[in-house]
């Protein structure tokens, strides 16, 4: 996975910049074999590091790889019910990194140490009720994504990559740092992915997620200076229509977006080169084969999809992981798509359950999110939604019947005891949770016909 890193494209001494701070390959590679080697002594099921944006968490997830060790990164904001629960679940051991440690010690093996079959990163992921699951992802499935995105943006070493997204999710992490490592192109990390730190960064390649599209659109001098690029790759929720051409009228760019999950890594994807519009999300990427499950005829349903690049089953819950598949074996994305009969164009219209919240990119799952709620003593009844926002894409909205406690409080708790982005962006109070016969909450009927919080 880690050609780069094998001295194929040479060393350079600006390989790798993360939040203002410069490796060269070596440096990294040194840093990386020091981890291997305090790893290689204890042979953990798995280790656990606090994935703050910094070069010490990638010399970490390459120590893992040299190691044959999974690595969890786990949240640097996350509180004690969410860090309590990965590292218990995953049997991961928390290592500290010290960047300025070196090893020559552990040669890069010319294959993995383990096979490449076996785990290489579990990511935690929210489903739509409970806690989140351990997404279990192979070298083998991480490398056939990487190779297969390489070919559809022509990302090669000659680019500089740019991206300023978290180093805990698939698209900061698996595309954002191991793409660079395997293309061998030069990585720049913001930090964090504002306006000001893309247009300064002087990039070929520049990830983002639709919040920080829709944030580089609103400011028309950052747009401008991402025309010298080469490519601007969008993904992890829908681009809306208008940041897709506010971002062409500024930067002379059609934005490429692609499409993907944890657990299946990115599985379509526009071309550099191809045709490119607001909306869609390209075609398949090469060895990804795609069905939509419809109902008797009609033209959208679910998206079910096949192929290399799929995760090896989620960690501890092989219920879960049988239920993700239909009975003859096809991945459930849980996402409704349409797919254009002439070219093959997918187009994602819509989740098939309302209680799996995008919110700037991140995942969050709406009954963790009421866990979380019901274990404050004040509350009694909790249903969280997602609701339109122009900037997040959506918003977490929390009603709930409760008493002597605000609405600052009750944000403040779940940011505290989950992660800062999984906490609700306005609490309701109401008197009763509508409910059916079954007592199952009808979440419908606290929102308007636009999605929107009845006033
Ligand atoms: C505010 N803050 C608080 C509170 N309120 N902190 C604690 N308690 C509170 N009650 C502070 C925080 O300390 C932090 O401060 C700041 O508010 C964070 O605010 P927030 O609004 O959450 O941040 P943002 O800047 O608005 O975030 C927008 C973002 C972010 C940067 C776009 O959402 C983001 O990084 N998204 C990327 C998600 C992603 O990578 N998803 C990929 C999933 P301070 O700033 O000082 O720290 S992978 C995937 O989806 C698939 C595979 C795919 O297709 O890619
Ligand atoms: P996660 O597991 O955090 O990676 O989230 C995966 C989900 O993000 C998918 O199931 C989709 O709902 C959503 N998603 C990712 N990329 C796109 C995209 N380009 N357009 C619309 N939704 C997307």
């Amino acid at each position: 996975m880690l050609t780069a890193l094998t001295g194929v494209h040479g060393d350079r001494a600006d390989a790798i910049t993360v939040a203002g701070r410069t490796a060269s390959y070596e440096e990294l590679l040194g840093a990386a074999r020091a981890v291997a080697a305090d790893l290689a002594g204890g042979h953990p099921p798995a280790f656990a590091v606090t994935a703050t944006a910094s070069l010490e968490t990638v010399a970490a997830v390459v120590g893992g790889l040299l190691a044959g060790v999974p690595c969890v990164p786990l949240p640097p904001d996350a509180g004690p019910v969410e860090r309590g629960h990965i590292l218990n679940d995953s049997g991961a051991r928390l290592l500290e990194v010290d960047f300025a440690r070196r090893s020559t010690a552990t040669p890069v093996p010319a294959a993995p140490v383990r096979g490449a079959d076996d785990p290489a990163l579990i990511l935690y992921t929210s489903g739509t009720t409970g806690a989140p699951k351990g997404v279990v992802l192979s070298s083998a499935a991480i490398t056939a994504d990487l190779d297969a995105l390489a070919e559809a943006w022509q990302w090669n070493a000659a680019d500089t990559l740019v991206h300023g997204l978290p180093l805990f999710h698939v698209h900061g992490l698996v595309l954002g740092v191991l793409g660079a490592l395997r293309t061998g192109s030069r990585l720049v990390h913001t930090g964090r992915p504002t306006p000001e730190a893309y247009a300064a960064a002087g990039g070929s390649l520049y990830f983002g997620v639709p919040t920080v599209w829709s944030r580089i659109a609103a400011d028309p001098q950052a747009a401008a200076a991402l025309s010298g690029a080469r490519l601007l790759v969008s993904g992890s929720a829908a681009l809306p229509a208008p940041v897709f051409r506010d971002l062409e009228r500024l930067s002379g760019h059609r934005t490429v977006e692609r499409y993907g999950m944890t657990e299946t890594l990115i599985t379509v994807s526009g071309r550099a080169g191809g045709h490119l519009h607001p909306g869609t999300v390209g075609t398949p990427l090469p060895g990804i084969t795609t069905r939509i499950a419809a109902e008797d005829g009609a033209e959208i349903g679910e998206l079910q999809l096949t192929g290399p690049t799929l995760f090896s089953g989620y960690l501890n819950r092989p219920d879960a992981t049988a239920a993700a598949y239909t009975p003859d074996g096809w991945f459930r994305t849980g996402d409704i798509a349409a797919v254009d009969e002439n070219d093959g164009v997918h187009r994602i219209v819509g989740r098939a359950s309302t209680d799996m919240i995008k919110s700037g990119g991140y995942r969050i799952g709406a009954g963790e999110i009421e866990n979380a709620l019901l274990d404050h003593p004040h509350v009694s009844e909790a249903a969280v939604v997602g609701v339109p926002d122009a900037d997040l894409g959506q918003r977490i909205v929390a009603f709930v019947v409760a008493q002597q406690v605000t609405g600052a409080e009750l944000t403040d708790f779940v940011a505290a005891h989950l992660s800062v982005h999984k906490r609700p962006r306005e609490v309701r109070f109401v008197p009763a949770i509508p409910r059916n016969a079954m007592g199952k909450p009808q979440k419908r009927l606290l929102l308007s016909d636009e999605g929107r919080p009845r006033p």
